[in-house]
This record gives structure tokens, C-alpha cells and sequence, in this order.
């Protein structure tokens, strides 16, 4: 994997940010000399009508200014770099204006004030928009000019119209400098916890209901090689979250914990790390996290909140800083450690039994040990298993919370109503952000056991409890794109669906399954190396930009949705540290006929189990297996008992000379082949170990996140509502950001 980003323009960090909310035509044709050439003027901001709003200043300054970059010869605007601009169609955008919000990048940045703006390139389109606003909420800026620009001739506009003229000369220049080619659409990700690529119908399930969802892949684009970068949730998450490996942050496997395991931990995502909520907040994005984050939330004290979303760009956070697991549930069996769990509760009996021993053994008189000794062993074993208790005997209380922003608002939580809490924070934040742009990445909690499904769904599939939960997610997710329909931004936000793995075959009880379906794919949640570990669904809409019901089996990762947001926001990806991801933008349009990669690695915590090559030339798709998992019982497809498959250790098998599979003629990796059945295996996989040895040139060590000291509950961490350890509280008050 190379340094950067290729495919993005490197472009100077902007100085200032303007923000653009709002569309409306131009009613004045456009000047020769910018017809002459409309890729110099402002790219990306054809006829919209931009809120521009000066730190310091008392109001909002509305300006209606022209372009001709990234409109498509149908008059739709085009996605950027795509095909020549053309000319702007009526009715090609609409509406869609804005109320007085302030960008939190405008906030922060005063630096704009000192900018040269020209306005010999300027355009004043007429006040044909202005005249929708109050004339008070204009404020006749007066920018300082460059004395090169003092002398441009004076236009020839009445009088008034002058401010308005330096005004849209300084937004196009702004433009100019910001976001070359960006359009700025709403961004929508949703991500589903645990869902098997399987269990959708436009993933070729015929027996869930998931007629949501596949409308939205009926609408846009679906991808069938879409790739977690590791098969559980936080480390997974981290790379989604990056667009890096979560090796890079040290986000993966250590001391055999593979997933952060309490609130209370003092291990997340570092500080260091951006996050595309970061660089589209710098984008003058609104950014929102509701449902899932798994990334950590504090590191030296209960308030500190450095690994909290707020503290990696995004601006709005409501819900859970852990993650649903069974703990979370009354009534299931514990699921947070459970084996260190049941080991020390083990030793904690043993040493029980030992003491009343002693005990006894005095009281008879069979021993002779002063009282005073037996008390000070038997007050050492309550300690130790006071230290133990004090997390693992309190597990929902710890973990399973919500969060409104830095706020502990349910501790903890009452599960029968948090589908509906996050449904209604999902719809209440787009409609607060509708005139945009917005990023919303909204991280479902289903289909993540325990699998709470309210009462409406329970028992209507035909696939027990699990099924319910499916259908109750489709759900879920078709009313989040109602309310972005019902808001008017369908046309202009960029949806994303998918699952940050595998389904959990290992999630069973004594009647039925509770994890999800890997369709044909062989393996799950956990396995780093097989297909139905990784293979998860990838869906993207953006209706007129991306082409309806296209499917595209190239590999792609979920690390690709970085640059990809970034480059729609008009961001740059960080140029000081390796970036995995590869942006799908000219692969989803159609521009481009492959994919960027041409190997991907699958790791299983820090253990690379497996690589894919995508030999372009040929069309083969070859994928070799260093290592797999170990089935218990041999041959079940999965480590039933087990929780997840290990990584490492007597739990897998190594393979040399290494599995290799052609995925391309056998998706299942049913038929390994041999240097008998397959002439190029050797080379295959020699050009493969070439690939991996250069991508191990790229690994760097970083500080463990999981590691034993990191992962342990500490109650000075602990996110609490009230005074610890009596954190408790269940009201939920209806406060919102504006
Ligand atoms: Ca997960």
C-alpha cells in the first residue's frame, strides 16, 4: 500500500472556509471570458446561492454567484473530474436555502479575514435570490483587496450592487481555494453491527424482508467484493473510521483481546488518528455520530473523553460509547470475557472453600493458627474477589449506557425503547441539518445481540429471533431515507450502506441461531481470512451521479469510504501517514473499470491470515491463505463454544506452502488448488509473498490499544450519570443541539 492518496489533487490546506448551502439558477448568462474557461472559476458552485457568515460579525451575508465547473451537459452536476462542464439546464437544482447556522469551521477560523480576494472573475448573477432574504441579514462586508486587485476596472453594475460584486469575487476565489471539484452532498453511512451479506434480498436472500434496503441498491450502486478490514467490530470500525488498518493505530489484537471490552478502559482510538468526521468538519460539515462507536472513551480521568467522538470531528454524538453484547440483557448468558469470568469465579470458590477449611480445621482444633491469621486470609480472599466483582459483577451497569454528547443519559439502558430513540435522533438530525451539508453516520446496533426487537417484529420472520432483527433494521433504515426523502435531500446526499463484518455463526442458543448468514461465503465474525468473515454488503446512492442498479464486483474495502467522503467533501486525505483506503468515486460513476487495489490483506488481530490479488490483466482473482482457523468440531465451519476463532496459536493452522483459491471461479474457497491442478501456482504465490513483504515495509509499531493495561476496567474511567459507583439515571431529557 502506497503513501497518500492517489487520484485526489493535493491542494493547499484552505485559509478559509465558506460555506455553500444553498442552490438556485442564475438568471444572467454568464460572461465570455468565463464561458471561455469555466473549469478556472469557482468549481462546484454553479448557480448555488452561499451563506457566508464572517467570525465576529452580527449576521449572515447571502450571495448569489455562478460557476460553470461540475455541471454535467444534462445539467445535473457531475461528480468531480468527471467529463467536461457544460451548461446549466433549468431546473437542474433547486432550492434549498438556508437559515442563519454557523459552521463550526467558520467558528474556529479567523484567518480568513486577511485573504486577497480578486473580482475581476467575479459574476453577479442578479438579486434574484437575495430578494427571498431579509435586507437585514446583509452585511456589506469590505474585505481588504490586494493593491493589484484595487486596480481592476470597476464594474459596470449600479452602485449598490458593489459590496455584492467583492462579495462573490471573494466566494469564488474561496472556492477556488477550498474545494476544487468537491460538491459537498450530504453524507449518509450507515453501518449495520454483525449483518451476513447473506441476509439481504438484493444479496440474493429470498426468505428475510428486506425491502428497504434493496430498494436503496435498486436506486444506486451495489458492490459484491466490498471487504471489512477485519473481521470484529472495533478494530474493523477503527479502519472504516481511518481508512487505515487498524494495525496503524494500534487498534488490533493484543494479549489475546481482540475488541475493547469496558467503557472503563483507558484504550481507543489516539488522538493522532483523523477520522473523515474530522476533515469533514474542517469541510464545514455538521457532523453526527447516533448508535454505535466501540472506540474508547477516556484515557487518564471520567471526564477526559479522548478517545470519545466528539474528540475525532464529530459534533453531535447520541449513543452508545461501548456496544450491545448480552450483558446488556437481564436474561442472557454474560458475554464480556465470559471465560476470564468463569476462571475467576472458579478461583474465587476455590479459595472460598480453602478458607472454610482453615476455619473449621481451628475450630475443631485439628490446626493451631491464631484466629487473627485465619480472619486476615479470609479478608485476602474477599478482596480478591471484590476486585473482580467490582467490573465483571456490573457489566450492564459499566457498559451498556447512552450518551448524548459528553452526557451519561440513560445508565443503564432500558433496551425496549433505544430503537426508537435512535430512530428519532436519526430523523431529528437530519431535519436540524437539512440545508447542509451534513455527514451522518448512523451505526446501528442491530443486528448485534442480544437482538432487542420491539414487540412489532418479534415472530414475523421466518428466521426466529434473528430474523425479527433484520427486518426490524430494514425498517429502521427505510425510515431514516424517508426523512431524508421528506426533507428534499434525496437528490443530494450520498448514502452508504453496509456491515462492519461478517455474520456471527457462533451466535446460538439451544433452539436457534442468533447470528447472521454468510450466504455462499465460507466462515464469519472473527475469521480474518475467509470471505464470510470480511464479504459484506456495500451499497451507495446518489440518484443522477452514481448509476441506478449497477453492480460492481471489484474489490473494495470499507477503508475506501475515507477518501471517497473526503473527496466529495473537497478534503484532502492526510498526506503524512499511509492510507489504505482508495477512493471508489471514479469506480462507483462508472469513469474507471477497476478498483485501485490490486492486493488486499486480511489480517485476524495483528496476524495476516490471508491476501488477494486482483490481476487486472488476466481478470483472475487469487486469494492466499497463510493461515486459518481452527473448526470446533473439525469441519463445522465455524468455533462453536468458542465465542469467535482464535487468531494465533493451537488455534490455527498454518499452511505452507500457502492455501490459494481462484475467487473468481470459486467464491466458496471450496477447491484449494495445487501446483497440479493450477499451472501458475507457484508463480501466484510468489507474486503474492512479493506483495506482502512490501506491504510489511509500509508497518510501523505504535502503541497497543488492547493491551492488558489498557483493556482493564478502571473505575476512576468510568462514564457515570450521578456520584460512583452509584451511577444510575433513566431520564432522558429532550434536549437538542441546535
Ligand atoms: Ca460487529
Amino acid at each position: 500500500m502506497g503513501r497518500g492518496q492517489p487520484g485526489i489533487r493535493p491542494r493547499a490546506a484552505p485559509k478559509a472556509r465558506l460555506r455553500t448551502v444553498g442552490y438556485a439558477r442564475s438568471p444572467v448568462r454568464p460572461r465570455p471570458s468565463q464561458t471561455r474557461s469555466p473549469a478556472s472559476v469557482c468549481s462546484g458552485c454553479l448557480g448555488k446561492t452561499a451563506l457566508l457568515d464572517l467570525p465576529g460579525a452580527s449576521g449572515v451575508l447571502l450571495i448569489p454567484h455562478l460557476s460553470f465547473s461540475n455541471v454535467s451537459r444534462s445539467g445535473a452536476p457531475s461528480l468531480p473530474g468527471a467529463g467536461a462542464p457544460g451548461h446549466l439546464a433549468e431546473g437542474a437544482v433547486r432550492p434549498r436555502w438556508a437559515s442563519g447556522r454557523l459552521t463550526q469551521a467558520l467558528k474556529a477560523s479567523a484567518p480568513h479575514r486577511t485573504l486577497r480576494f480578486g473580482v475581476n472573475s467575479a459574476k453577479v448573477v442578479g438579486r434574484r435570490g437575495l430578494d427571498q432574504f431579509s435586507q437585514r441579514n446583509l452585511i456589506l462586508a469590505k474585505p481588504r483587496l490586494s493593491q493589484r486587485n484595487r486596480k481592476q476596472p470597476r464594474s459596470r453594475l449600479p452602485r449598490d450592487c458593489g459590496p455584492l460584486v467583492l462579495m462573490v469575487g471573494l466566494l469564488l476565489r474561496t472556492c477556488e481555494l477550498t474545494a476544487a471539484g468537491a460538491l459537498q452532498p450530504n453524507i449518509l453511512l450507515i453501518m449495520a453491527d454483525d449483518l451476513g451479506i447473506g441476509d439481504l434480498g438484493c444479496y440474493g436472500n429470498s426468505t428475510l424482508r428486506t425491502p428497504h434496503i434493496d430498494r436503496l441498491a435498486e436506486e444506486g450502486v451495489r458492490l459484491t467484493q466490498h471487504l471489512a478490514a477485519a473481521p470484529l467490530c472495533t478494530p474493523s470500525r477503527a479502519a472504516f473510521l481511518t481508512g487505515r488498518h487498524s494495525f496503524r493505530s494500534g487498534m488490533d489484537a493484543s494479549d489475546g483481546y481482540r475488541a475493547l471490552q469496558w467503557n472503563g478502559g483507558s484504550g481507543g482510538l489516539p488522538e493522532n488518528e483523523t477520522t473523515f468526521a474530522r476533515i469533514l468538519q474542517q469541510q464545514g460539515y455538521a457532523t453526527g455520530l447516533i448508535g454505535k462507536w466501540h472506540q474508547g472513551v477516556n484515557c487518564e480521568s471520567r471526564v477526559d473523553h479522548c478517545h470519545h467522538p466528539l474528540n475525532h470531528g464529530f459534533d453531535y454524538f447520541y449513543g452508545m460509547p461501548f456496544t450491545l453484547v448480552n450483558d446488556c440483557h437481564p436474561d442472557r448468558p454474560p458475554e464480556v470475557d465470559a471465560a476470564t469470568r468463569a476462571k475467576l469465579w472458579r478461583y474465587t470458590q476455590m479459595l472460598a472453600l480453602g478458607m472454610l477449611t482453615v476455619a473449621a480445621s481451628k475450630a475443631c482444633g485439628l490446626i493451631s493458627v491464631s484466629w487473627k491469621a485465619v480472619t486476615g486470609a479470609a479478608g485476602l480472599v474477599f478482596l480478591f474477589f471484590a476486585s473482580w466483582y467490582a467490573s465483571f459483577g456490573f457489566v450492564r451497569r459499566w457498559n451498556c449506557i447512552l450518551m448524548r454528547n459528553h452526557d451519561v443519559t440513560e445508565q443503564p439502558m432500558v433496551l425496549e425503547r433505544t430503537a426508537s430513540l435512535m430512530l428519532k435522533e436519526a430523523v431529528s438530525y437530519i431535519e436540524r441539518n437539512k440545508h447542509g451539508p451534513f455527514l451522518l453516520f448512523v451505526s446501528l446496533l442491530h443486528v448485534h445481540i442480544p437482538l432487542v426487537t420491539t414487540k412489532e417484529f418479534l415472530g414475523e420472520s421466518q428466521h426466529g429471533l434473528y430474523g425479527d432483527n433484520v427486518e426490524e433494521m430494514d425498517w429502521l433504515v427505510g425510515e431514516i431515507l424517508n426523512a431524508v426523502e421528506e426533507n428534499g435531500l434525496k437528490n443530494t446526499t450520498f448514502t452508504y450502506f453496509t456491515s462492519d463484518h461478517g455474520g456471527h455463526l457462533e451466535a446460538r442458543d439451544e433452539h436457534s441461531q442468533l447470528g447472521g448468514w454468510n450466504g455462499i461465503y465460507r466462515g464469519g465474525k472473527g475469521m480474518g481470512g475467509w470471505e464470510g468473515g470480511i464479504r459484506v454488503p456495500g451499497i451507495f446512492r446518489w440518484p443522477g451521479l452514481l448509476p441506478a442498479g449497477r453492480v460492481i464486483h471489484e474489490p473494495t474495502s470499507l477503508m475506501d469510504v475515507f477518501p471517497t467522503v473526503v473527496q466529495l467533501a473537497g478534503g484532502q486525505v492526510p498526506q503524512d501517514r499511509v492510507i489504505d483506503g482508495r477512493s471508489l468515486v471514479p469506480l462507483l460513476q462508472g469513469a474507471a473499470e477497476h478498483s485501485e487495489h490490486e492486493f488486499l490483506f486480511h489480517y485476524c488481530g495483528k496476524h495476516l491470515h490471508a491476501a488477494r490479488w486482483h490481476d487486472k490483466d488476466s481478470g483472475r482473482l487469487w486469494k492466499v491463505h497463510y493461515m486459518t482457523p481452527r473448526f470446533h468440531p473439525e469441519g463445522a465451519g465455524a468455533c462453536y463454544g468458542q465465542g469467535v476463532c482464535p487468531c494465533s496459536g493451537e488455534g490455527v493452522t498454518q499452511h505452507n506452502p500457502p492455501l490459494l483459491f481462484e475467487l473468481s471461479r470459486d467464491p466458496s474457497e471450496a477447491r484449494p488448488l495445487t501446483p497440479g491442478s493450477e499451472p501458475l501456482y507457484h508463480a501466484v504465490v510468489a507474486r503474492v509473498g512479493q506483495a506482502v513483504e512490501e506491504h510489511r515495509e509500509t508497518l510501523s509499531p505504535v502503541p497497543p490499544q488492547f493491551s492488558l493495561s489498557n483493556i482493564l476496567w478502571k473505575p476512576w474511567l468510568q462514564p457515570c450519570c450521578g456520584i460512583f459507583p452509584f451511577c444510575s439515571c433513566t431520564q432522558d431529557e429532550d434536549h437538542r443541539e441546535t
